[in-house]
């Protein structure tokens, strides 16, 4: 836990936010600033600042991150309809909060088959 990280103090409790899913290793919950009419954000508890800091020995949490992105998709009612996975990497890629965080966003009406 990072003392003045939101999402360290969202998943301790701390600080409010509407959750979809929790296990050992990961929460998601609701954006709060949705762009999409489903946007979620799948956490590890474990703090990462961001995926340049990933290490060797992370890779199962992430891929465990895409299976909870994938089940949550079912949840939501977008998994055949299809839904973009996104990490935002440091600054220049629009990372705002520096605890690695995978967008799930989906939902639009609009979609051409
Ligand atoms: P980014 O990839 O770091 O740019 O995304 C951060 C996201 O976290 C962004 O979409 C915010 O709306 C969202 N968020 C949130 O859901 N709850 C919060 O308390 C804060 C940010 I601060």
């Amino acid at each position: 836990m990072a003392g003045d990280c939101i999402f360290c103090k969202i998943i301790s409790g701390q600080v409010k936010a509407e959750f979809v899913h929790e296990d050992d290793e990961i929460v998601a919950f609701k954006d709060i600033h949705p762009q999409a009419p489903v946007h979620l954000l799948i956490v590890p508890k474990k703090h990462i600042p961001t995926i340049n800091a990933l290490e060797e020995e992370d890779a199962p949490l992430v891929g465990k991150m895409a299976i909870v992105a994938k089940t949550l998709s079912k949840k939501f009612g977008i998994n055949e309809s299809g839904y973009r996975l996104i990490f935002n990497v440091e600054r220049g890629g629009g990372q705002l909060v520096f605890h690695i965080h995978l967008h799930l966003v989906g939902g639009w009406k609009n979609v051409k088959k």
